[in-house]
């Protein structure tokens, strides 16, 4: 009798190991090193967080009205702030303006800043083909970057005034119409995503 109840046992632990490896291969990209380890490193104080927020005088377009930021050169910085602390929980901020889609020259060599300007969330970016409505685990699952490396891990909280910060480059290279998501479960399916528009 004891052999019966064990044997169901065994197969409910290998099915599970089984799911939790599926899982985390196919997260390759969301991080090699464990879902939440980030690649921080770099921290910025809230003097040069709000210095993210200054619009250079040229390169950049900020329509507040339309919630475009568009830039116009080769060689572009996007500074990205994650959930600040004035905007909506679920949100990106670029020059103030939330979840703006953001438009850049086909070609394009795009340096992306990103800092977590939440006070108690994770949050990471994803620049993806995958579009909405995005499923509650779907950014880790599937919505995978675009553009080589075009995602950043997610990254912790601010803490003691100091919030964490990390930045990549890619290359803008095929026109399209893309977003922008954070990958971590359930913030991409509750708003936290943008359009990312590469135009010729
Ligand atoms: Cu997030």
């Amino acid at each position: 009798m004891k052999k019966r109840r064990i044997l169901p046992s065994i197969v409910f632990l290998i099915v599970g190991i089984g799911m939790i490896v599926f899982a985390f291969g196919g997260m390759g990209w969301f991080g090699n090193s464990g879902a939440f380890s980030g690649n921080s490193g770099v921290t910025l104080n809230a003097t040069s967080l709000s210095e993210l927020e200054s619009v250079p005088s040229t390169g950049v377009i900020v329509n507040a009205t339309a919630n475009t930021v568009e830039f116009t050169g080769y060689e572009v910085t996007i500074p990205m702030i994650a959930s600040p602390k004035n905007g909506p929980m679920y949100s990106f901020s670029v020059y103030g303006l939330v979840n703006p889609t953001i438009i850049v020259r086909q070609g394009a060599e795009v340096k992306l800043i990103f800092v977590n300007g939440d006070n108690d969330m994770y949050h990471g970016v994803v620049v993806t083909a995958g579009t909405p409505p995005y499923l509650y685990m779907g950014a880790m699952m599937s919505d995978g970057p675009v553009f080589g490396n075009s995602f950043i891990l997610p990254l912790p909280p601010e803490s003691s005034g100091k919030y964490a910060s990390a930045s990549i480059t890619f290359k803008a290279a095929q026109s399209g119409n893309f977003y922008y998501i954070c990958q971590v479960p359930g913030h991409a399916s509750n708003g936290m995503y943008g359009k990312f528009l590469v135009e010729n």
